[in-house]
């Protein structure tokens, strides 16, 4: 279902030409999961990625940010990019103060080079637990780096699948600041909503106060396809139950995605289905990611 790029020879996942959609979401909205590829002649991916995307740069970002008719992008470092946040970096650069974003950092970061990202935008980092993207980090090393990052006021994200959450949960309490998780722990989705494994998860949103989620991602956590039916209930439980601490994102250029390319214009119409009133739309898509992204 992929193409290659001939420049970088990497995937192409990323849908052509996307609806415009029905969906009109609220002034000032925020796609709050995105990420820039490259273009690597000028940013070259990280010798030790997992994987090989093709170009996917900021100018075709901001593009698709208008077509969709949201105001503002969170761009999270992809892991193909490693530690080298600069393609990020230059991304908020050239968003005139419309894009924010999420690094990943070595934990002896020097002091002055954080200054210098929170001054291009950048108020979180990511810890990455996904096995086949990237090696393991040790988890004392991670709380290092969030406790570095305190100062900055910035959050952390966390990214892990379903069957790594018990095993997870006391270093997730041990965090210091706001925790995001990304794509609602990439619950199975042919489990049911009220069952054991995706009320664990629940449950700990419930326990913490300081965890948020992104409901995101029903093109990666659908098994029906599109247009993802399969995935609203879980979506929408937490959009009802945790409405402040919800965030939402295209997740463009969809790194990894294989058994099809995503609309994007489909994944925004997908957001009245898991946020049905135009209160959960505002939280979701404007209230949240502004309280966490641009309170400053
Ligand atoms: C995502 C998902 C993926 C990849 C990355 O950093 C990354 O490379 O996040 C994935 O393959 O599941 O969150 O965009």
């Amino acid at each position: 279902m992929t193409d290659t790029d001939p420049v970088t020879g990497g995937e192409v996942t990323w849908h052509p030409n996307p609806k415009k959609p029905d969906f009109v979401p609220p002034a000032g909205a925020v796609d709050a999961h995105c990420h820039v590829f490259g273009p690597a002649g000028e940013f070259p991916f990280a010798p030790e990625r997992k994987y090989t995307p093709g170009d996917a740069g900021k100018d075709q970002l901001f593009a698709l940010r208008d077509h969709l008719g949201f105001a503002r992008n969170v761009i999270v470092q992809a892991s193909c990019h490693g530690k080298d946040n600069s393609a990020m970096v230059d991304a908020l650069h050239a968003s005139d103060g419309l894009a924010r974003g999420v690094a990943v950092v070595a934990h002896d970061i020097d002091d002055d080079a954080l200054d210098a990202m929170h001054a291009a935008g950048v108020r979180g980092v990511r810890f990455n637990f996904v096995k086949r993207l990237v090696d393991a980090t040790p988890r004392e090393v991670f709380m290092r780096t969030a406790d570095r990052v305190q100062r900055l006021g910035w959050h952390i994200v966390v990214y892990f699948e379903a069957p790594d959450l018990a095993d997870l949960k006391p270093f997730l309490k041990q965090l210091p600041g706001i925790v995001v998780v990304d794509h609602m722990g990439r619950p199975d989705v042919t489990k049911p909503v009220d069952g054991s494994d995706f009320q664990a998860f629940a449950g700990l949103m419930a326990e913490m106060p300081n965890l948020w989620t992104k409901v995101s991602c029903p093109e990666r956590l659908t098994v029906a396809g599109p247009p993802y039916d399969d995935v609203v209930p879980f979506q929408r439980y937490l959009v009802e139950q945790f409405s402040d601490r919800v965030l939402w994102g295209t997740d463009w250029p969809h790194p990894n995605m294989k058994s099809h390319k995503p609309d994007d214009g489909l994944l925004t119409d997908h957001i009245a289905r898991i946020a049905p009133t135009p209160a959960l739309q505002q939280a979701l898509l404007v209230d949240n990611p502004m309280r966490l992204y641009w309170a400053d």
